[in-house]
C-alpha cells in the first residue's frame, strides 16, 4: 500500500501525540494513520537555522522546518499573503506585488521540496495543500521526483479577468498545470480554472474529461471540504444545559444568540456584518434587549498591514455600537477577540438561534457547517449565510444573503429569529443531508481516490537548474 506524503504550509501542532483539533487537521491526520506516512511543512518558526525537524508518532512522521527572515517574508507575508490571498479572494484593492517577493516564493517552493526529497520512496503519494505551494509540482518535476501529486486549493478560484492582475499569472498557471489533479472547492471555482486554461493558455479539454495546458495532461474536480458531524453533535451537546454567556431580559426570557466565529480577516465581511446588525437593532426596535450579537474572531497574521487595519476599524465599530444601544443590563455586540476551544465553540453554536456567516468570499467556511451540525435536532438554530461562501452551493436551505447588502441582511436576521420551529426543522434536515453526504470523510477519501485512479504516465522532465531552485 503506497504512503501518504502530506504537504501544507503549516504543519498542525503536535502535542503529546495529539494533533491540535480542527477540520482540516482532523481529516489529514486521519488520511496519514489509514495507511502511514509524511506531513511536511514549515515549523511557523522564523529562524537562520533552517533544520529539518522529524518526529515519528506511531506511522506519522512529521517533519518540519523554519524558514530564514528573507523566505519567511517573502514567501508568506509577501506574494503569498499580500498578493495571492487578496487576488484569489476577489480584493485587487488590497494586493501588492513585488518581483522578489515572487522570486522568493519560487525559491522556498523549490527549497522544500530539495529538503522533502531524500524522504520519498518511489510509490508515495504526494498531496500538497494550498496558495501558498503552487509551484510545488513543478519544482518536484525539476528535481526528478515522479510520484504521484494532487493539489487541493482551499481558497476560491478567481475569475480569469481577477487571476491576471497578478503579473506572472501566465508563469504561476503554468507550475500548478504540473500536478496529476487539482482540487477545488466548488464547481465555480473549477469552471473559473477551466475558463483560464481554455481561454487565456488555448488548452485542450479532452475526450476523457482530463486537460492538456503547457504540454502537460492533468484533471481538475470538485472535492468540497467537510465536517465530521458526530464530532460536533458529541461536543455540542456536551453542552446542552449550558447557557455560556447570555444573559436574560427585563421579562425573565433568556436573551436570543446570534453567533459569528472567524479568523480575523477582511475576506470574511466582518464590517460588513457589523453594519447589518447596526441597521437590524435600527429597523427593528422590537429584538433590542432581546438578542445579543456574539463575535469570536481572533488575530490573524497580524505582521501583515491590511489585517492590523481591520482589527482596529472593527473595535471601533463594536464600540459604537455598544455606545449607542447599550444599557447596564444589555450589552448588545460580544467581541471576542481571542481563540476559543473547539468544544467551547460548537456549545456557542448549539445553543445560538441565529448563525451569522457572511464572508465577502470564501473557499467553503467550515464554520457554516459547524454551525448546522451542532444544532439540536428538535429545536434547531437557522443559519444566515452569504451567498459568496463556498458552502453556500451545498447549504442552499440556509437563508442565503448577499453581504453587500446591509438592510437585506437584517431582514434575514429578523427573519431568522421569527422563523417557524416547523421551517427551521426543514430547512436543517434539508442541509444535514448534504452535511453528511459531504463529510470530511468523503472529500478526502474521493480525493485520493481519484489520485490514485489517475495514473502516473512518464513526464516530459523539467531543465533542473532553473532560475528558482535553491
Ligand atoms: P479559514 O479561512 O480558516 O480556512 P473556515 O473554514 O471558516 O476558514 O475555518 C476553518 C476552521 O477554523 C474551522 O474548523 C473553524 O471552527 C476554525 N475557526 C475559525 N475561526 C475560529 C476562531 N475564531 N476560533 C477558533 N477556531 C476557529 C480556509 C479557507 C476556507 C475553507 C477552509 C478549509 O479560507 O474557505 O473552508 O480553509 O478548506
Amino acid at each position: 500500500m503506497s504512503r501518504l506524503v502530506v504537504i501544507s504550509n503549516r504543519v498542525a501542532p503536535i502535542r503529546e501525540g495529539k494533533v491540535a483539533a480542527g477540520g482540516l487537521a482532523v481529516g489529514i491526520h486521519d488520511a496519514l494513520r489509514q495507511n502511514g506516512g509524511i506531513w511536511f511543512g514549515w515549523s511557523g518558526e522564523v529562524n537562520n537555522l533552517p533544520e529539518v525537524k522529524s518526529e515519528q508518532v506511531g506511522n506519522i512522521n512529521y517533519v518540519t522546518l523554519s524558514l530564514n527572515k528573507q523566505d519567511y517574508d517573502q514567501y508568506y507575508r509577501g506574494f503569498s499573503n499580500a498578493t495571492l490571498w487578496p487576488i484569489f479572494h476577489y480584493r485587487i484593492d488590497l494586493a501588492r506585488y513585488s518581483r522578489e517577493e515572487y522570486y522568493g516564493y519560487r525559491r522556498v517552493n523549490a527549497m522544500l521540496v530539495e529538503k522533502l526529497k531524500p524522504l520519498l520512496r518511489p510509490d508515495d503519494i504526494i498531496w500538497v495543500h494550498d496558495y501558498h505551494l503552487i509551484p510545488f509540482a513543478e519544482a518536484c518535476r525539476a528535481q526528478g521526483i515522479r510520484n504521484r501529486i494532487g493539489f487541493f486549493l482551499h481558497i476560491p478560484f478567481p475569475a480569469p479577468e481577477i487571476l491576471t492582475a497578478i503579473p506572472p499569472h501566465n508563469e504561476l498557471l503554468k507550475t500548478l498545470c504540473y500536478y496529476d489533479l487539482i482540487g477545488f472547492q466548488t464547481e465555480t471555482d473549477r469552471l473559473a480554472f477551466q475558463d483560464y486554461i481554455t481561454r487565456e493558455v488555448r488548452g485542450v479539454i479532452e475526450r476523457d474529461g482530463s486537460l492538456t495546458a503547457y504540454g502537460q495532461n492533468f484533471r481538475a474536480g470538485v472535492y468540497p471540504i467537510g465536517v465530521v458531524p458526530d464530532e460536533i453533535r458529541h461536543l455540542s451537546e456536551a453542552y446542552r444545559a449550558r447557557r455560556l454567556t447570555v444573559g436574560r431580559n427585563r421579562a425573565g426570557d433568556l436573551r436570543k444568540t446570534i453567533i459569528s466565529v472567524d479568523r480575523l480577516d477582511y475576506s470574511k465581511g466582518l464590517v460588513e456584518r457589523f453594519n447589518a446588525y447596526q441597521e437590524f437593532l435600527d429597523r427593528f426596535p422590537e429584538h433590542r434587549r432581546n438578542v445579543e450579537f456574539i463575535q469570536i474572531a481572533p488575530t490573524s497574521r497580524s505582521d501583515v498591514k491590511t489585517y492590523q487595519a481591520i482589527r482596529q476599524q472593527l473595535e471601533s465599530e463594536a464600540g459604537h455600537i455598544n455606545g449607542r444601544y447599550a444599557d447596564l443590563d444589555w450589552t448588545p455586540v460580544h467581541y471576542l477577540n481571542k481563540s476559543h476551544e473547539r468544544r467551547v465553540l460548537m456549545g456557542l453554536f448549539h445553543n445560538a438561534e441565529v448563525g451569522f456567516v457572511t464572508p465577502l468570499r470564501d473557499g467553503m467556511n467550515l464554520v457554516a457547517k459547524e454551525y448546522v451540525a451542532a444544532q439540536d435536532p428538535e429545536n434547531p438554530g437557522v443559519l444566515v449565510l452569504s451567498r459568496f461562501a463556498g458552502a453556500a452551493s451545498e447549504l442552499s436551505a440556509a437563508l442565503i444573503v448577499n453581504p453587500y447588502d446591509c438592510i437585506g441582511m437584517a431582514e434575514a436576521l429578523d427573519r431568522a429569529l421569527r422563523m417557524p420551529l416547523a421551517e427551521r426543522k426543514d430547512r436543517w434536515e434539508t442541509m444535514m443531508q448534504s452535511i453528511r453526504r459531504f463529510d470530511l470523510d468523503a472529500w478526502r477519501d474521493n480525493f485520493l481516490r481519484d489520485l490514485h485512479a489517475f495514473s502516473s504516465r512518464p513526464r516530459a522532465s523539467v531543465k533542473a537548474g532553473s532560475a528558482f531552485a535553491s
